[in-house]
């Protein structure tokens, strides 16, 4: 679809305005001064008669709305969505019935824990909403980057949130799990052992949002024309593969750039690489409902991919970045209730609050129930019923009548047989006493945990022993820890005494699974290696060797990585042939964390300053296990520091040979045998 037919493109281009011309007030009166008050005398009081300066501090007083109770920082794009071919075996959803039909989509990635203002790469969930602007309606998936949940009933979601979110009593810490309350929260609470296992993973600090999977978590429904449902999970596969930041440089990075991952997607849009996702569906048939070792609607269970394949369906792509953040970022309101027919949901208890939870919040986000007329949030396709009124309404209601059913205008708006498009709810036979209760089918906290521990590669395996080290370390209380360091026993007994010798716990001495399977698509060794997009800073000084960098930049920028150059001021540096290269960042302006690798070209002065800040560059990124290059004074650095050799270093005269492997080794992301020096 190009962009002069993308649907909602058009619709929200009826509502945007670029304000030029002579500035007015609300009310469209010219307004001849904005910087001085209306005031008695030179030196006098203002006067209550200054409608302009009124309306203008009016209007900033109100600016703010409540944000998000969780996700509240977040940032989005928009997109298109294609399916590959017609699912209409297994849905009656026209816009996964129609390969040749593209369908505008938002999307939303988020922290949790975090307020509107947090830093974005601390260890937290990833928030992944997806609003599919379908002909027939809005169709919401808001999922998350980890594919189970910490509790199994909405019931308790009020008291996770109370527990990660800053503590009461201080309000610290921000955006951060490191803390008693929510380890208390887990160690009391066993169902969420296997979702603190994913969020101690590498899956807790994603590299960028283009590099994250998406999980609708719940098992929804598949429902076809003939009434045939199957339940299914929604994946969402990135096409750069699934990669993650180390711990050390996001905790840097919240620093240094809090706004990383916002940045990342803005520029990668703006670059035209633009970030494309698969749809994959796993599939269960009803009959099957209660084949597997786990409860299809336990939201703490995963279907391992090996036993429920991920069939791929369709793709997504983002192309087009947000113009202003209020109106788009922040007014979106996503609700997974929003579904169109031939998607139906399953009795998850988890999913059953949410579809309560998200209309409510947002009346108290907005204020009003009408927030369905913003913008963002309008369908594109046609919308009627007897709904009035309220606060902000914009819509001008035409007509003497306002309900159902009527005869004075021809019961209009009427609902709409299952043959024109009317949605019809799965007839899933119900019965049952009224119990607040645990299906005993739900109360197997730790298969899954160890399942995951099992799938993980050895260093992954480290990452989340330090994780929990790290957060545990963090934790006051002693009894707290010794419960957490207990719940891993039942994980597994290697992971509970590493923490607990880390932390000064007690190891516990019986406990252990007895789960020996794995799930190799779950580890994110077995992910996809591209070097596209990445970055790479390059570190010149006056005297490089000209021929042999724009050799050198042009095969990198060839296999789609993107070069920036670094010196210690900014302007341009002269090559020993003339040669002249302009500097995009200092050592002031920047740091090795903003990058995925760092290439050392040098020059051929003696300036020692210049080489102890590139040194700190180097050493930096060499202890993130990121890819470092060097050629000639580049290549002399490395050596000095003991690195050449080492894996994913990589020395060379040869500019071409040298790019070459060099954009391997890029592609390799980390290199996680190296030796630390
Ligand atoms: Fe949410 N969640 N949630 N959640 N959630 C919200 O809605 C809630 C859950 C998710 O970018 C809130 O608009 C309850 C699971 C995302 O705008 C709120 C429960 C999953 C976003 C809410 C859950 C999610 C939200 C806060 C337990 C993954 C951000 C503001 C039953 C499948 C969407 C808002 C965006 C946001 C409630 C659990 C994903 C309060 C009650 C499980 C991605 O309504």
């Amino acid at each position: 679809m190009s962009d002069e037919h993308n649907k909602k493109k058009e619709q929200l281009e009826k509502y945007s305005t670029t304000d030029e011309g002579k500035m007015t007030t609300n009310q469209g009166q010219k307004v001849s001064e904005d910087e001085f008050s209306l005031k008695a005398g030179e030196r006098g009081p203002t006067l209550m008669e200054d409608f302009h300066f009124r309306e203008k501090m009016t209007h900033f007083d109100h600016e703010r709305i409540p944000e998000r109770a969780v996700h509240a920082r977040g940032f989005s794009a928009h997109g298109e969505f294609q399916v590959y071919e017609s699912l209409e075996e297994l849905t009656d959803a026209e816009f996964l019935k129609d390969p040749s039909r593209k369908t505008p989509v938002f999307v939303r990635f988020s922290t949790v824990a975090g307020s509107k203002g947090s830093s974005e790469t601390v260890r937290d969930v990833r928030g992944f909403a997806t609003r599919f602007y379908t002909d027939e309606g809005n169709f919401d998936l808001v999922g998350n980057n980890i594919p189970v949940f910490f509790i199994q009933d909405a019931i308790k979601f009020p008291d996770l949130v109370h527990a990660v979110k800053p503590e009461p009593h201080t309000g610290i810490p921000q955006a951060a799990s490191a803390h008693d309350t929510f380890w208390d929260f887990i160690a009391n609470n066993q169902e969420s052992a296997h979702m603190a296992m994913w969020a101690m993973s590498d899956r807790a600090i994603p590299r960028s949002f283009r590099m994250m999977e998406g999980f609708g978590v719940h098992t929804f429904r598949l429902v076809n024309a003939k009434g045939e449902a199957n339940f299914v999970k929604f994946h969402w596969k990135p096409k750069l593969g699934v990669h993650s930041l180390v711990w050390d440089e996001a905790q840097k990075l919240s620093g240094k750039n809090a706004d990383f991952h916002r940045a990342d997607l803005l520029e990668a849009i703006n670059n035209g690489d633009y970030p494309e996702w698969e749809l994959g569906l796993q599939i269960i048939k009803e009959e099957d409902e209660f084949k597997f070792d786990f409860d299809v609607l336990d939201p703490t269970k995963l279907w391992p991919e090996e036993d429920v394949p991920v069939k791929i369906v369709g793709k997504m792509v983002l192309n087009r970045n947000v113009e202003n953040v209020f109106a788009e970022n922040e007014q979106v309101a996503y609700h997974p209730g929003n579904v169109v027919k031939g998607i139906d949901f399953s009795n998850d208890p988890l999913l059953q609050g949410r579809l309560f939870s998200y209309t409510d919040t947002q009346i108290n986000r907005f204020g009003s129930a009408n927030h369905h007329e913003l913008p963002i949030n309008k369908p594109v396709c046609p919308f009627h019923n007897n709904q009035r009124d309220g606060f902000m309404r914009q819509t001008i209601n035409k007509g003497q009548v306002s309900y159902h059913k009527n005869s004075l205008a021809g019961n209009q708006p009427e609902p709409a047989t299952e043959e024109e498009g009317g949605y019809v709810h799965y007839q899933e036979k119900v019965e049952g006493h009224k119990i607040r209760a645990r299906s005993e089918s739900f109360k197997d906290h730790f298969s899954q945990a160890t399942l995951f521990w099992n799938s993980m590669s050895d260093v992954e395996k480290e990452h989340i022993t330090n994780a929990f080290s790290f957060e545990l370390g963090k934790v006051e209380s002693k009894s707290v820890q010794q419960q957490v360091v207990n719940m891993l026993g039942n994980v597994n007994l290697d992971l509970a005494t590493s923490v607990a010798q880390n932390i000064g716990a007690e190891a516990p001495r019986e406990g252990g699974s007895d789960v020996t399977k794995a799930s190799p698509a779950l580890s994110q060794i077995n992910t996809k290696f591209e070097p596209d997009t990445r970055k790479v800073g390059v570190i010149v000084d006056d005297g490089f060797n000209g021929k042999e960098l724009i050799a050198v930049l042009d095969e990198l920028k060839e296999q789609g990585i993107m070069p920036e150059l670094i010196s210690d001021k900014l302007g341009v540096k002269k090559g020993n042939d003339g040669a002249e290269a302009e500097i995009d960042h200092t050592f002031l302006t920047s740091e090795s964390v903003l990058f995925d690798a760092i290439y050392a070209v040098g020059g051929d002065n003696e300036n020692k300053a210049f080489y102890q800040k590139a040194n700190y560059f180097i050493n930096e990124a060499f202890s993130h296990f990121k890819p470092i290059g060097g050629t000639h004074e580049g290549a002399k650095w490395l050596e000095n520091n003991n690195m050449r050799g080492s894996a994913g270093v990589v020395v060379g005269d040869n500019p071409e040979d040298f790019a070459k492997e060099f954009a391997n080794a890029v592609a390799k992301h980390r290199h996680w045998d190296r030796e630390l020096v």
